[in-house]
C-alpha cells in the first residue's frame, strides 16, 4: 500500500479489524478517516472508507432498533479498555488465570482449587514499570469451547495470554484447545508487535498472543516446560511464570509491553518538571503532532513548537511536529 499510513492509522485499522459490534466499527472507521493521509494516492482508500462508514452507520442504527435496549451475552464479558492496552487471559480451568491477575493487580479475583470459580470478566490494573496495563480475568474455556460472549472479549483484546499449567498432565491439550478456539474463530495467533493484515477482509485476523506457562514453582516444572516447548514448537513466545512465587511475572509484563508496540512519553509544562505520574501512551512511531492531539485535541493543529528531552536528541532540543517520538521522551508542547 503506497499511502504511507501512520502508526496512529494502523492502530485504528487494527481496532476496525477486530471490532465486533457495529458501534465499534463506526468508531474505528471514523478514526481511520480522520487519520488517513490526505493525498492523491489515498483518494481511492478515502472513498472506500467513506462507503464502509456509511454502511456501518446504517447497520448500527438497524441493530440498535432491533435490540431496543436488550442486553446480549457479550455484556458480561465486555470491559471498557483502560491503560496502555487490554490484556485478556485465556485458558482451561485451574491453570491459574485468576491467580495471575490477583498477583499483579488489586482486582478481587476468585481463586479456588475447584474449576469454574470465575464467572464473569474481572478487570484489574497491572504495571510494567510506570505503564498501566489492564489485565482481564475470564472464566475458563471447556474442551476448546467458550461461553457465548467470551469470544468477543478475546477479539477486542490487544494481547491474549494463553495460560497453561506446567503441573497438569493435560498441558499439551490445554494449549492446543486454546489455539483451536482462536483458529476456529478466524483469529491467527502471532507473537509479533507489528501486525500484518490480509487485504482480504474475510481472512483470519492476526491476534497478538503470549503463551504463559504457569506453576513454574511445582516439582519438575523446568523439564515440563522444556518438553512442552520442544513438542509444540512454533513461533509463539512462551514464558514460564509462577503466580504463587511471582517468578517470571515481571518478564511476562515486559513481553506484554513489547507486544503492545506502544511508547510512553511525559508531558512537561514550560518551567516545570515533567509529569512523571501519568505518561501518555502512543503507538510506536507516533509523532509530536500525534501527542498534541492526545494532550489537547482542540489546540493540536495550532501547535507552534515543541522541545524534547531524552532519547537520541540533545536535551531541550526544539523539534518539528513531524518528529518521531521514542519511549520515555519528555515533551514540552507550545500552544499559542
Ligand atoms: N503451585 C502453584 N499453584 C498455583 C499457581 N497459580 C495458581 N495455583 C493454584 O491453582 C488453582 C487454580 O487457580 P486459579 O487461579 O483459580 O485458576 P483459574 O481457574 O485458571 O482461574 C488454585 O488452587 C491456585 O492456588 C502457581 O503458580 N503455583
Ligand atoms: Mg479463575
Amino acid at each position: 500500500m503506497a499511502i504511507n499510513a501512520t502508526p496512529m492509522y494502523a492502530k485504528a485499522e487494527e481496532r476496525y479489524r477486530s471490532a465486533h459490534s457495529p458501534a465499534e466499527k463506526v468508531a474505528a472507521l471514523e478514526e481511520m478517516l480522520r487519520l488517513v493521509p490526505k493525498h492523491k494516492a489515498s483518494e481511492k482508500l478515502q472513498a472506500q472508507l467513506k462507503e464502509k462508514l456509511k454502511n456501518a452507520r446504517e447497520t448500527m442504527v438497524k441493530s440498535q432498533a432491533a435490540k431496543s435496549g436488550g442486553h446480549g451475552p457479550g455484556d458480561l464479558f465486555s470491559i471498557p479498555r483502560q491503560g496502555a492496552g487490554q490484556i485478556v487471559l485465556l485458558g482451561a480451568p485451574n491453570v491459574g488465570k485468576s491467580s495471575i491477575v490477583g498477583a499483579l493487580t488489586a482486582a478481587k479475583v476468585e481463586i479456588a482449587e475447584f474449576p469454574f470459580s470465575t464467572h464473569a470478566a474481572v478487570p484489574g490494573m497491572a504495571r510494567h514499570e510506570d505503564v498501566p496495563i489492564q489485565l482481564v480475568d475470564m472464566p475458563p474455556i471447556m474442551d476448546g469451547h467458550a461461553q457465548p460472549g467470551m469470544m468477543q472479549a478475546y477479539r477486542a483484546a490487544d494481547v491474549l495470554l494463553i495460560v497453561v499449567d506446567l503441573a497438569a498432565i493435560e498441558l499439551i491439550d490445554q494449549y492446543e484447545q486454546s489455539l483451536k478456539l482462536l483458529t476456529d474463530h478466524q483469529l491467527r495467533p502471532v507473537s509479533m508487535p507489528v501486525l500484518e493484515f490480509d487485504e482480504d477482509e474475510e481472512a483470519a485476523i492476526p491476534k497478538r498472543v503470549l503463551v504463559v506457562a504457569n506453576k513454574f514453582d511445582t516439582p519438575g516444572a523446568q523439564d515440563n516446560f522444556d518438553g512442552f516447548k520442544e513438542l509444540v514448537g512454533g513461533d509463539l513466545r512462551m514464558i514460564p511464570v509462577s503466580a504463587t512465587t511471582g517468578d517470571g511475572l515481571p518478564a511476562m509484563m515486559a513481553a506484554v509491553f513489547e507486544l503492545l508496540n506502544v511508547i510512553r512519553v511525559y508531558a512537561k509544562k514550560p518551567g516545570k518538571p515533567a509529569d512523571k505520574e501519568s505518561p501518555f501512551i502512543l503507538p510506536t512511531g507516533a509523532t509530536i503532532h500525534d501527542m498534541a492531539h492526545l494532550v489537547h485535541r482542540e489546540l493540536a493543529e495550532k501547535l507552534t513548537t515543541a522541545r524534547i528531552w531524552g532519547g537520541t536528541v540533545h536535551d531541550g532540543q526544539q523539534v518539528h511536529a513531524t518528529h518521531v517520538l521514542t519511549d520515555k521522551n519528555v515533551v514540552e508542547l507550545h500552544f499559542p
